[in-house]
C-alpha cells in the first residue's frame, strides 16, 4: 500500500504520460499533414512509448494495492509550424516530464517510500533518454538547414523508427 501523498502523484503521473502520448499523436497528424511521413512516424511512436509509460505506473500501483484514479487528459498543444519548432517544443516538454519525475523521487524519499524510490529509477533514467532524443534531432535540423533536400533526408531516416514495448527492466 501507498500512501496517500505518494498515490496521489502516481496517479497525476499516469495523467501526463496519457498526455504526452496525446501531444505526440498531436505531432504526428501535424506531420502527416504536410506530408513528412518519416516524423509523422517518429512520433507516432513515441505516442506508443508514452502510453507504456503510464502502462508501467498503472501495473506498479495495483501490484502495491493502491487505487488508481484516471483523471481528464488535455487537449493537447497543436500550434505547430515547423519541423524545427515541433521538436523544441518536444525538448521542453521532455525537461518538464523530468522534473516531474524529480519530484516523485523526492516526495517518496521524503515519504520512506522507498520501493516507490526505487522504482521511479527507471524513469530518471528513460528521462535521459528522452531529452537526448529530442535535441540529437533539433541538432541535425539545425546543421542541415530546412531546405527540402535535407528534411527529406531526415524524414527517410526517422522513418526507420520502430515500435518496441517498454518494459519496466
Ligand atoms: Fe514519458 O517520457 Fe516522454 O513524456
Amino acid at each position: 500500500m501507498i500512501n496517500n501523498k505518494v498515490k496521489e502523484i502516481l496517479n497525476e503521473q499516469i495523467n501526463k504520460e496519457f498526455y504526452s502520448a496525446y501531444l505526440y499523436l498531436a505531432m504526428s497528424a501535424y506531420f502527416d499533414d504536410i506530408g513528412l511521413y518519416g516524423f509523422a512516424n517518429w512520433t507516432r511512436v513515441q505516442a506508443k512509448e508514452e502510453v507504456d509509460h503510464g502502462m508501467i505506473i498503472f501495473d506498479y500501483m495495483n501490484d502495491r494495492d493502491t487505487h488508481v484514479e484516471l483523471k481528464q487528459i488535455d487537449a493537447p498543444d497543436t500550434d505547430f509550424t515547423s519541423p524545427v519548432q515541433v521538436f523544441e517544443k518536444v525538448l521542453e516538454h521532455e525537461r518538464y516530464v523530468t522534473s516531474l519525475i524529480d519530484s516523485i523521487a523526492n516526495l517518496s524519499l521524503d515519504e520512506c517510500d522507498l520501493a516507490t524510490r526505487n522504482f521511479i529509477n527507471w524513469y530518471l533514467k528513460e528521462q535521459v533518454e528522452e531529452e537526448k532524443n529530442a535535441s540529437d534531432v533539433i541538432t541535425k535540423l539545425k546543421l542541415f538547414g530546412d531546405e527540402k533536400a535535407s528534411l527529406f533526408l531526415m524524414d527517410e531516416e526517422l522513418a526507420k523508427r520502430e515500435y518496441k514495448k517498454h518494459d519496466y527492466n
